[in-house]
């Protein structure tokens, strides 16, 4: 098994982030199972808690979910890196909460998005067994983030209130005590 690589990511801006990317057909391939454990190391190089494969210029319909607690959401679990290939949101709740978000594409910005609080997914793993799930909270926030981004949707488009968009420095000092 080759050492992962840290993948370059792509900035708002690039076409690719605007596209809608296209299914995973090969799945056991080599070349897609290295591009997991390299975005699995870039995500955590990024100290992100998700990422999408069009982030790192291949637009194809793989997110990685890495939940941990952090002060803006003390109470979201702890995950091993959770691969989702193909995943497809099935249902979500009418019932909604607003969340601070940011994006490893959108450095700089964090801004109030509201989601869905309960969802229900289908995706594949990376060994190519079919699961269905449900998620609630930070996780189904990140969740709808990364299948945003499979969708050509970065966040600054959920944004309903641009005033309320702010730099990193202003949501630590304001938001982060
Ligand atoms: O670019 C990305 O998709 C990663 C993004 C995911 C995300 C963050 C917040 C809400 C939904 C989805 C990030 O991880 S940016 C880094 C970040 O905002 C963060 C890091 C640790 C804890 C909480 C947020």
């Amino acid at each position: 098994m080759p050492e992962p690589n840290i993948l370059r990511i792509a900035q708002q801006g690039e076409p690719i982030l605007a596209q809608r990317a296209a299914n995973v057909t090969n799945l056991h391939d080599a070349t897609i199972q290295n591009l997991i454990d390299d975005m699995q190391a870039t995500l955590l190089a990024a100290n992100g808690v998700g990422i999408a494969a069009p982030q790192v210029f291949i637009s194809l319909r793989i997110i990685i979910i890495a939940s941990r607690p952090n002060p803006r959401y003390p109470d979201a679990p702890l995950m091993e890196p959770l691969a989702m290939i193909n995943p497809e949101i099935c249902w979500q709740s009418p019932d909604t909460c607003t969340g601070w978000e940011g994006c490893l594409s959108v450095p700089d910005a964090r801004a109030p998005v509201s989601r869905s609080n309960h969802l229900r997914v289908r995706y594949l793993t990376r060994k190519g067994e079919i699961i269905e799930t449900e998620y609630v909270g930070f996780v189904a926030r990140i969740i709808q983030h990364e299948c945003d981004q499979l969708d050509g949707v970065l966040f600054p488009e959920r944004v309903t209130d641009a005033t309320e968009i702010l730099s990193e420095a202003m949501f630590q000092k304001i938001m982060i005590k």
